[in-house]
């Protein structure tokens, strides 16, 4: 979740170096430092992979940029001259990242941690690719797949299939697990989530499930409110991330019909520290623990965050494990 990034002085001084964030991602050296940084430090049991969502459609060739300060940007989108077979040109990098990420782990001890590859779901990857970037409110996507649904879910279809060969070759290269990142499923109806969420995540599912059953998928469907329930019971993830707002009485209840469950301590509460962080960080714990469960965060690491709050939460829950 996030868990490399701005809050560690070594990314800062790296990104300096590497002058950009692109030239980080597809740099497999730098990316697979990165990925790297926050295990030595803290010891986390799994890794995830330094890289981003919107290489998807730079790899379908829609052009994208990050502005200093300003998050990611993305040229005019033409669906039409979007092409799949030829996305490994810009992916290779990363691949070759997750085979590096796996002998570093290996050579540094680091045997017992999971490494873990991901991409966005394809409405959240979607809705940047027409925004054009973030958004506030993304009215213009929403707008798109209300006026156009044809069109719009030749767009979803195509990121769909670009997503499974993406994991799929993450998964060939080393990685241990993926997850899918709908961070933006929680602005949909229902009728508009069955068919831009559900169903192109149990296509995907499903595809990854043909080629490596024995990897498992975590699904991330941020937000997403009453509508998790569906996402639980109809897209064959075996694992559930939660954002920070989803109650433990939910989460509980998901764990009790079989799925894993992954979260889901407020980012806010990390950047704040001290008893803030351990009395939440133990409530959920105390919740969870006894099912199949991940310890994470609800959402990504904010900047400002300190790392000796991170060392303090990594402490917790190692000596509450242990
Ligand atoms: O140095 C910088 O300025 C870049 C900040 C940054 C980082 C560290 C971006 C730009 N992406 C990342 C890496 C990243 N992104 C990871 C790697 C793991 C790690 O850092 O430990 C992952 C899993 C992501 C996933 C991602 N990217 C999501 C899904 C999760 C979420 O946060 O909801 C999304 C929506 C993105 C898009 C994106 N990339 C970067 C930014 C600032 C954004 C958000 C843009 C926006 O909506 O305004």
């Amino acid at each position: 979740m996030r868990q490399a990034g701005r809050y560690l002085p070594e990314y800062r001084e790296l990104r300096k170096e590497a002058g950009g964030f692109l030239e980080m991602v597809y740099n497999p050296e730098r990316a697979s430092e990165i990925t790297l940084q926050p295990i030595r430090r803290y010891q986390m049991n799994g890794a995830i992979l330094f890289s981003d969502i919107l290489v998807i459609p730079q790899a379908l060739g829609q052009k994208l940029w990050f502005e200093a300060g300003e998050g990611p940007k993305l040229g005019e989108l033409n669906v039409d001259q979007l092409h799949l077979e030829t996305i490994d040109e810009t992916l290779s990098p990363i691949y070759e990242t997750v085979a590096q990420v796996r002998h570093k782990l290996k050579t540094e001890n680091f045997d017992q941690t999971a490494l873990i590859g991901f991409c966005g779901g394809p409405w959240t990857v979607a809705c940047y690719m027409v925004e054009g970037g973030g958004s506030k409110d993304f009215s213009k996507v929403k707008s798109f797949a209300a006026c156009d649904p044809d069109g719009f879910s030749d767009l979803i279809d195509l990121v769909t299939e670009a997503s499974i060969h993406y994991l799929s070759e993450q998964i060939e290269a080393g990685c241990e697990a993926v997850q899918i990142f709908e961070s933006w499923a929680g602005l949909l109806d229902e009728e508009m989530f069955e068919k831009f969420v559900l169903q192109p995540t149990s296509k995907m599912v499903d595809a990854l499930k043909n080629k490596h059953p024995d990897i498992p998928v975590i699904g991330f469907p941020r937000a997403a409110g009453y509508l998790i329930q569906n996402y639980a019971d109809q897209t064959g993830i075996d694992c559930i991330g939660l954002d920070f707002t989803v109650p433990l009485e939910t989460a509980k209840t998901l764990q009790k019909s079989g799925l894993c469950v992954q979260g889901n301590l407020d980012p806010a509460r990390l950047l704040a520290g001290g008893e803030a962080l351990e009395s939440q960080a133990r409530i959920i714990l105390e919740a969870l623990s006894g099912g199949p469960f991940v310890f994470n965060l609800g959402h990504g690491v904010i900047k400002e965050t300190l790392p000796e709050h991170m060392e303090q939460l990594a402490n917790l829950i190692k000596s509450y494990t242990s």
